[in-house]
């Protein structure tokens, strides 16, 4: 078959992805200070094998797509792998893997029996380790598949790596290389970054490249200082042992005393593969460390040896990639919100970039400090995580992309929002707006009186909560409960049907359980599940504010920071006037029939609640649960007889699986109560 002549436009197209791949992969695998994010890079890399593809002639032999990794720096002693490390080809669904499944089927004779072994893909660094007669003699990064580089010294340093295997002391084999992973555990990397941003070191931008460039240290002591960890996975040539399969290679690797990764699977069904690559998507975010995907592989050893490789993926092997969870923008500007407590707090305005299926533009920038440590500058490419049900934030900003337009931020010195001067305590990361007038303070205060888990004020939310401090008509809680028709004549967007119905709801509110007046009230530290409790014991708002700190700290979830500001609360003389004129107002403060349980059907039974709900809010789930005598709490411990989770729940149903706590679901919640 004769191939069509390439377009000009495509020859060159394909030249220009073939220069910027060779760009980006060196910064990727040889500086391990990537511009691009790893989907973008996935993107173009894509782009030249479909061109590729079409126009075979336009395949060179240096061509990114016929090689993954890079050249290995030549300060390390390179090492030549005398059996080539393979990389993994990508699927990114149930019809890529399913199309998968029938290469290999065609590949082999007709109805082969297949079993697959499945386990997550560990988002680190591959090396192989070297050991001759059970001692570790060379360990090596993958580099480029063919020659890695020689960092024995320092992976010695990893402590899971065996030094001498078996464990066990017995004899052990003549000679083996071991395959696996090496990464640094997600809290580990936090820590480094925060560490590295204090020194006005480099801010890594995820794991991984933590982990390589903590690795690839000519002084081994600093790869020592990081808490590098191994997983097994495969091994590369050996002698003196016998292995038939992926399995076994998994069992005895744990023998001779390696990590291999506990949720490793065999399957023989292929449904319950794909069903487990499924179940892996919400389960990542409950791992200590960072997982990009599963890898699926067929077992038997004989049948990879006839499915064979092509380049360096194998064929009897395929990695599911996940979504991604991070990825690279553009920093437009640095706003700064007003919180309830005065507390300021930079945000990020992006370019909107698509991470995991979501448009993002704003990202926290968790606070000041945060922003001039790890020198984030307006202009930057930053890169941006969303993981699990965290709100976006910016990791750090990636300074090889700068172009010298970038401008510094500096810390509001004023409050963005009154003026006023802000305030920041020694040893402490966050500036405050101390106005007590401050109107961006008051704001947020009455969001949070008017929201759904508080006062519950149907009609008001933050546009109304800004509107009406705007105009005046609130500078105090109480100004909500003084409202009147009259202050709405000729306002638009309050026609008088409306306003009634808005009066109502500010009404009716006075009548909210003492609970809920407590969450209002947005003390420091008490939730709404710490309301509860404190509803619970003391039975009125006068009883809880004649408190002291030893009686609350008595009470079962209440630590002692939020015991001194629950007292610091009520010493303060102005929210002493909130309450006088609440109570005036007619907002109740005594403890409400409906918090008394209705029914005793799980009394002495403790919930957690976690995920989302069909339906139904956690907050009205959690007032079903006490109303029949049961009591919520937040975390799951030894002590928790039920977990109610809902979709996409996560390190609380992982806690709960290792406590072995029951786990229902808000069907057989409401069977529970019948
Ligand atoms: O966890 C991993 N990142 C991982 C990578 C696991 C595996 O079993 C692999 C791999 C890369 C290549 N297996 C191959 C053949």
């Amino acid at each position: 078959m004769t191939e069509q002549l390439p377009p000009e436009a495509l020859v060159s197209r394909a030249a220009q992805l073939r220069e910027e791949l060779r760009y980006h992969n060196h910064r990727y695998y040889t500086l391990d200070d990537p511009l691009i994010s790893d989907a973008q890079y996935d993107a173009l890399l894509n782009e030249l094998r479909a061109i590729e593809a079409d126009y075979p002639s336009l395949r060179t032999v240096d061509s990114p797509t016929q090689r993954v990794g890079s050249a290995p720096l030549s300060r390390f002693p390179k090492v030549q792998h005398p059996v080539p490390m393979l990389s993994l080809g990508n699927a990114f669904g149930p019809d890529d893997l399913n199309a998968w499944l029938e290469r290999v089927q065609k590949l082999l004779p007709p109805n082969t029996p297949l079993s697959f072994v499945v386990e997550p893909k560990i988002d680190g660094l591959a090396v192989a380790l070297t050991y001759s007669n059970g001692v570790l003699t060379v360990g090596a990064t993958r580099g480029n598949g063919e020659i890695g580089e020689d960092v024995t010294a320092n992976l010695r340093t990893v402590s899971n790596v065996p030094l001498r295997i078996p464990v066990s002391g017995a004899t052990p084999p003549e000679r083996l290389e071991v395959r696996g992973e090496v990464y640094l555990p997600i809290a580990a990397f936090e820590a480094l970054n925060e560490r590295q941003a204090a020194a006005n070191d480099k801010v890594f931008a995820n794991p991984r490249n933590a982990a390589a460039g903590s690795l690839r240290q000519l002084d081994s002591s600093i790869t020592a200082s990081r808490p590098l960890r191994f997983f097994a996975y495969a091994v590369g040539p050996f002698a003196g042992i016998e292995l038939t399969s992926q399995w076994q290679t998994l069992q005895l690797l744990r023998e001779y005393g390696f990590a291999v990764n506990p949720d490793a699977r065999h399957f023989d069904d292929w449904q319950a593969v794909l069903d487990y690559c499924h179940a892996w998507m919400e389960r990542r975010e409950t791992l200590a460390y960072e997982v990009d995907g599963v890898v699926i592989k067929i077992n038997d050893f004989e049948l990879q040896e006839q499915l064979g490789v092509v380049g360096r993926d194998p064929r009897w092997a395929i990695a599911y990639k996940f979504p991604a969870r991070e990825e690279t923008t553009k920093l437009l500007d640095i706003g700064v919100n007003v919180g309830r407590t005065g507390k300021l707090i930079p945000f990020a305005v992006m370019e909107p970039v698509e991470i995991g299926g979501t448009i993002v533009q704003h990202a926290s920038l968790h606070n000041a400090d945060y922003v001039i440590s790890r020198d984030i500058r307006i202009g930057d490419t930053v890169v941006v995580k969303r993981a699990g049900d965290v709100i976006p934030y910016v990791v750090g900003p990636i300074p090889a992309g700068r172009d010298g337009s970038e401008q510094p931020w500096r810390a509001p010195t004023l409050c963005p929002a009154c003026g006023q001067p802000v305030e920041r305590l020694p040893e402490e990361v966050d500036i405050y707006c101390v106005n007590a007038d401050c109107p961006a303070q008051l704001v947020r205060t009455l969001e949070h009186w008017v929201s759904r888990g508080a006062m519950d004020i149907v009609g008001m939310g933050e546009r109304q909560a800004q509107q009406f401090v705007e105009w005046g008509l609130v500078r105090t809680i109480p100004d909500l409960y003084r409202l009147t028709a009259a202050d709405f004549a000729e306002r638009e967007g309050y026609a008088e049907k409306r306003v009634e119905n808005l009066l109502t709801a500010i009404a009716e509110s006075k009548s909210r359980p003492l609970e809920r007046v407590i969450t209002a009230l947005g003390i420091r530290g008490v939730g709404s599940v710490g309301a509860v409790d404190l509803a619970r014991h003391f039975g009125s708002l006068d009883a809880l504010a004649a408190a002291g700190e030893a009686e609350l700290t008595a009470i079962e979830g209440i630590g002692p920071n939020t015991a001194r500001s629950i007292v610091d609360f009520f010493a303060t003389p102005a929210n002493q006037q909130l309450l006088a004129d609440l109570q005036a107002l007619g907002v109740r403060s005594a403890a409400d029939a409906a918090a008394q349980p209705l029914g005793t059907t799980l009394a002495g039974k403790t919930f957690v609640i976690t995920g989302t709900l069909p339906d139904v809010s956690r907050d009205a789930a959690r007032e079903l649960i006490e109303a029949n005598g049961g009591k919520v709490t937040g975390s799951v411990s030894q002590k928790t007889d039920y977990l109610l989770a809902g979709e996409a729940a996560g390190s609380k149903l992982s806690r709960a699986q290792q406590l072995g706590v029951a786990i229902i679901d808000w069907a057989q919640l409401q069977a529970l109560i019948g």
